[in-house]
């Protein structure tokens, strides 16, 4: 395989998927020390899916998200400090420490929020995109969901909603094979959820999602259809995660030699790989690597420095 892009944007891409990587790695220790106020999804395992999403999209588009959501928000460029000390609960991060992992968000790199309602970041991305529309301005929206929110009917009005009105929406399903322990031959009799888009009438494409390239080609020509107003795309990336459903999963409903395969696709691996067949040398790799664990570090020196938010600025940024 080749590539035409310049080896800052490789490095960058690679850059941001061990963030994603190695924030978790932290998040991970820090739940057992009894840190972390309620769950955490992780992500490891489908960095490409977001890093090759996102890069090939603009500071000014928006995202939506879901519950396994901290991965999307580093792609999109969010603060590791700030998303840390959310998922603490500390009163430096992006929602004061209120939203946590499951309800991060930040508008000013239209991050518009991780929700822990599976399928309800769909219709937020179809309003973002309608009101993108009504404003003229050339932005789009990529979002973000698993195959088990695309049983839910809110991936079925979105889907069409934003078919008839040729939305700029980028959907992107990230079919790891599991909803919680329903895998997906369980809950449904097809194979690829892009086949669905069919039904909506927009192009519907199969990606290698553990391929941050793949991934990558596939989005852009998705986000070129949306800002050209010719309408929506639904991406499906095949993927898996490397760990359970969330922080207390142990998975075992997923068999050894599957979950064995699935490591050896490991997408951080195969990109290292490839980074070097394209000529970028293994101390520049080294250096990015230790660069990425010295700002997650520093993440989380911040977000334990940091206080909590006081009692009485409950109610406060609370509307009803
Ligand atoms: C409306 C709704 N139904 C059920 C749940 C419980 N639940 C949380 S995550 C999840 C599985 C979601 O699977 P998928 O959409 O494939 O995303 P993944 O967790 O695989 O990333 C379920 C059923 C929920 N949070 N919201």
């Amino acid at each position: 395989m080749t590539t035409d892009l310049p080896k800052e944007k490789l490095v960058e891409m690679y850059q941001k998927m061990l963030q994603i990587r190695g924030f978790e790695e932290k998040l991970f220790e820090l739940y057992s020390q009894n840190l972390v106020p309620g769950t955490i999804h992780l992500y490891a395992g489908e960095e490409a899916v977001a890093v090759g999403v996102c890069s090939s999209l603009r500071k000014e588009d928006y995202i939506t998200s879901t519950h396994r959501g901290h991965g999307h928000c580093i792609a999109k460029g969010a603060d590791l400090k700030r998303t840390m000390a959310e998922i603490l609960g500390k009163k430096t991060g992006y929602c004061k420490g209120k939203g946590g992992s499951m309800h991060i968000a930040d508008f000013s790199i239209g991050m518009l929020g991780a929700t822990a309602v599976v399928g309800a970041g769909l219709p937020i991305a179809v309003g973002a995109g309608l009101s993108v529309k009504l404003r003229k301005t050339d932005q789009i929206v990529a979002c973000f969901f698993g195959e088990g929110a695309s049983n839910q009917g809110t991936f079925h009005e979105s889907l069409n909603m934003a078919s008839i009105w040729k939305l700029p929406v980028v959907f992107v399903c990230e079919n790891n094979l599991y909803a919680m322990g329903t895998r997906q031959s369980i809950a449904m009799n097809i194979e690829n959820i892009a086949d669905r888009a069919v039904a909506y009438g927009i192009p519907g494409v199969s990606v290698d999602g553990n391929d941050v390239l793949a991934v990558y080609e596939t989005a852009c020509k998705a986000s070129e259809r949306a800002r050209g107003g010719e309408g929506p795309t639904l991406i499906e990336c095949k993927t898996y995660r490397h760990r359970g459903h969330s922080r207390v999963d142990p998975a075992r409903y997923r068999p050894k030699d599957e979950v064995a395969e699935w490591l050896s696709k490991d997408p951080i691996k195969r990109f290292r790989d490839k980074l070097l067949r394209f000529g970028v040398v293994e101390g520049e790799i080294q250096a990015v690597e230790k660069e990425v664990s010295l700002q997650i570090e520093e993440a989380v020196r911040f977000a334990m420095e940091s206080p909590y938010p006081q009692p009485e600025e409950a109610l406060e940024d609370v509307y009803a």
